[in-house]
């Protein structure tokens, strides 16, 4: 049966899904709502009925409101991976209809012309549109989630502050944008490196929205972090839970093991290798991107999606009774001694209204003490990098 391409025009959420049974073909054309089909002409008569299951499953979706995600950098490397994920209601819900809008580097638009066709050839019911497109505007327009993951990647014989240098500006152009085009409570998720202060240049540009609204990733160390000392107690990683990462996501990150826990139990109850702990594990979690690297000749993109879609599920689901998990978000200098005005790794819950908080109280020992203000010394040296 040919089926010509569709217009993402006519995507609509008003259609239900629909049964065709017509003359000698009977078959179910899912999604029919997003595609319009041409009947061959031995087809003489047409009917169109319901099916009730995709009645039912189309109407709650209809019932929500489309949310809009704008990923950057989506002809890349890590977009491969979380775009699909995304398009099929992995981060935001089965039941969450979709506009998706993908800004790239005028030089890379056909590559995400290409990204587009697959996506499109999944024919995921929960998109309602994509967008591609080489312009800010465009793409941050009505933006509810700005995925920021394209980056500039540093190259042999770059200063670090070169780096800084080259994606400050291009998160100056992006943080304007998102202030005069998306929605005023949308929320920014920076994953392009150096993602903490990619994400700083961001707020201070994005004038009027709120600070409590950005975030820059470092769950994928928290997965690596709880990975490692699963492994190590001969525990299934889900038995792994209040994993903190603290400061920068950078080789000064810190895996706090003293508060994290191996099914309810502190980490140093069970796992009695100090040695280990404070050397190996923390090493390894630090130094897991760059091995990464040097065994796959490219660097974590199917992982650091994943972490993006975790990152997201997390802020937009209540966190689990007692638990919490690790983001990079504005240090107003109340908690923890962390400095005021540095986007830092903390422990962070998502309360059943929606908002955030960060967790009080955890008891921070020396040791900790010495790792956490190393890392943020480093976050105070990138903001005198880029803000003066
Ligand atoms: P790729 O180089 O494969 O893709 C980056 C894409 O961004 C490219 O297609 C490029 O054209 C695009 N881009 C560059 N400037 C842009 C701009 N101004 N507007 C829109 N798009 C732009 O890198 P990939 O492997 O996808 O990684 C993306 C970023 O994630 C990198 O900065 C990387 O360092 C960072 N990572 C961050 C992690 C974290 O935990 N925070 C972990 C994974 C990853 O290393």
């Amino acid at each position: 049966m040919p089926v010509r391409p569709f217009s993402k025009r006519l995507l609509s959420a008003s259609q239900p899904p629909l049964q065709i049974r017509g003359g000698s073909i009977i078959g179910v054309i899912q999604n029919v709502n997003r595609k319009v089909c041409e009947l061959p002409k031995k087809v003489r008569t047409c009917e169109i009925s319901i099916d009730p299951t995709a009645q039912k499953e189309h109407n709650t979706a209809r019932m929500k409101t489309p949310v809009t995600v704008t990923v950057t950098g989506a002809a890349g490397n890590i977009a491969y991976s979380l775009l699909f994920r995304i398009a099929a209601g992995n981060m935001l819900g089965e039941d969450q209809p979709i506009v998706l809008k993908l800004l790239e580097i005028t030089p890379c638009l056909d590559k995400l012309h290409g990204v587009v066709m697959e996506l499109d050839d999944c024919a995921f019911p929960l998109v309602q549109e994509i967008v591609a497109t080489d312009d800010p505007a465009v793409a941050f327009k009505d933006a509810n989630w700005c995925m920021l993951v394209g980056s500039v990647p540093r190259k042999a014989g770059m200063e670090r502050k070169d780096l800084l240098s080259i994606n400050g500006k291009v998160f100056i152009g992006q943080g304007k944008a998102i202030a005069e085009n998306a929605a005023p409570d949308c929320k920014v998720f920076v994953v392009g490196n150096p993602c903490n202060t990619n994400c700083l240049i961001a707020l201070h540009n994005a004038t009027g929205l709120p600070k409590q609204n950005f975030f820059a990733m470092t769950m994928l160390d928290e997965l690596r972090a709880k990975s490692q000392l699963a492994a190590k107690a001969g525990v299934p990683v889900s038995a792994v839970t209040n994993m903190t990462i603290w400061g920068n996501h950078s080789s000064t990150q810190y895996p706090d093991f003293t508060n994290a826990k191996i099914n309810g139990k502190p980490v140093t109850e069970v796992i009695s290798d100090t040695d280990w702990l404070k050397g190996e594990f923390i090493k390894t979690v630090q130094q897991r991107g760059a091995a990464i690297i040097q065994a796959r000749g490219a660097s974590s993109a199917a992982s650091a999606a994943n972490a993006a879609l975790m990152t997201v599920k997390n802020l937009v689901t209540p966190t689990a009774q007692g638990d919490w998990f690790s983001v990079a978000s504005y240090s107003d200098g109340t908690r923890y001694g962390l400095p005021e005005g540095i986007i830092c790794s903390q422990p962070t819950r998502t309360n059943a209204d929606g908002s955030h908080t960060i967790v009080e109280g955890l008891p921070i020992d020396d040791f900790s003490r010495g790792k956490i203000d190393a890392s943020c010394k480093e976050l105070l040296e990138e903001r005198a990098e880029v803000l003066g």
